[in-house]
């Protein structure tokens, strides 16, 4: 099968998701080209991997560039001359609407491209809320010819932002590579960050308002006062200068270790005890899985679709928004002790096991046949 993929290039889940599916995809033999922006950060080529750049031009009339119409003529081009089977969009703002204009074209020239539309979360719970967005990402998402969400509570989000979409919506979950996360001798790595054996926590995000970095320090700041623990932030996003000003503030800077963007983070991840993520809303929280992939147990809000992924009381705790007593409460729970966290350790990889890619990659398979008819 020749397969188009839209996503966007950077850190986020979105892109992740959708650059770790179309790698496992050409690993299967299919043909998978990937348009964007620009590279994506997590791609690595291969013999069935082609990326095809989307580049606006900086014509001065532009206040803003019209990317949308500049991706819809890449989309034109790349599924004429490559002959693409069908296209797979990640993200609704503006790939989905971007890839109806281009089936459009190509109808009137003779040629049908089924385009699939995932919803990855933001782009229906906050940015897509925006009612300047509403009609339009409602028409796209009627126009696909299927539609994935990445949670049963995407899903349900989905229906009710936009009352006025009547497509059939997939579940099919993220996923993650669990060979990828076999990592061994941490024992070094480990010292670097906490040379008298204290406790390691790990933040992992694009550091933006909805994931409420400051409960993290503030989580960090009382579960400090009980067990000795260092604290690891990865990633970078608007939020970070404030988060320098309030771990200043909490008086925390000593025991925290900021590593800025990774683009692989199973290696950090693999010296960790335990995850926080802190988020108002999160569609699945693809972070905390990968976490759980590296034998680290999570404690989360119960937001969105967080409660689909994380246990409560197996692989980790969740606790209302903003709760951050309850949250230090469950993290001092979970690392009072070696053989607690053993425990919380190995449940949290046996749920993560759930969301292996050789389980997941056949729901795309299918769904791939199915809109193609095969
Ligand atoms: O988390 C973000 O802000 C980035 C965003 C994205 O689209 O890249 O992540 C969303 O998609 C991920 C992959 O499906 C999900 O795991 C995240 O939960 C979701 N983020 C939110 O819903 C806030």
């Amino acid at each position: 099968m020749k397969i188009g993929i839209v996503c966007y290039p950077t850190f986020g889940g979105s892109g992740v998701v959708a650059t770790e599916l179309g790698t496992a995809l050409a690993a299967k033999g299919h043909q998978v080209h990937f348009i964007s922006y620009s590279q994506p950060v997590r791609l690595d080529f291969s013999g069935n991997l082609f990326y095809h750049e989307v580049s606006v031009s900086d014509y001065p009339l532009f206040d803003y560039q019209p990317y949308e119409l500049v991706l819809s003529s890449k989309l034109v081009d790349v599924v004429k001359y490559e002959k693409l089977d069908l296209l797979h969009v990640h993200y609704a703002i503006p790939h989905a609407s971007a890839a109806y204009m281009a089936k459009q074209i190509l109808a009137s020239q003779g040629i049908n491209i089924p385009f699939i539309t995932t919803l990855h979360g933001t782009d229906i719970t906050l940015v897509g809320k925006d009612p300047s967005f509403e009609p339009v990402i409602t028409f796209a998402i009627n126009q696909s010819d299927a539609v994935t969400a990445v949670s049963e509570s995407l899903k349900k989000d989905t229906y009710a932002n936009f009352p006025s979409v009547n497509k059939e919506i997939s579940v099919i979950p993220n996923f993650i590579r669990l060979e990828d996360y076999k990592i061994e001798n941490t024992h070094c790595e480990k010292k670097m960050y906490a040379p008298y054996g204290e406790r390691i926590l790990i933040h992992v995000s694009n550091f933006r308002k909805v994931k409420r970095v400051e409960d993290v320090l503030h989580v960090f700041n009382q579960i400090k006062k009980v067990i000795p623990s260092k604290l690891i932030l990865v990633g970078d996003g608007p939020e970070r200068a404030n988060i320098e000003k309030l771990c200043r503030e909490l008086d925390t800077c000593s025991d925290i270790k900021s590593l800025g963007k990774i683009v692989n983070p199973e290696q950090i991840l693999s010296v960790a005890d335990l995850f926080l993520l802190t988020s108002e809303t999160e569609s699945f929280g693809l972070a905390a899985l990968e976490a759980m992939a590296s034998k680290v147990p999570v404690i989360s809000t119960n937001s969105g679709g967080i409660p689909e992924v994380n246990i409560h009381g197996y692989s980790g705790y969740m606790s209302n928004v903003g709760d951050v007593d309850d949250m230090a409460k469950n993290a001092i729970h979970i690392l009072k002790d070696d053989a607690t966290l053993a425990t919380f350790k190995a449940n949290a990889y046996e749920q993560a096991q759930k969301f292996d890619i050789t389980k997941i990659l056949p729901m795309y398979e299918d769904l791939y046949n199915k809109v193609l008819g095969i």
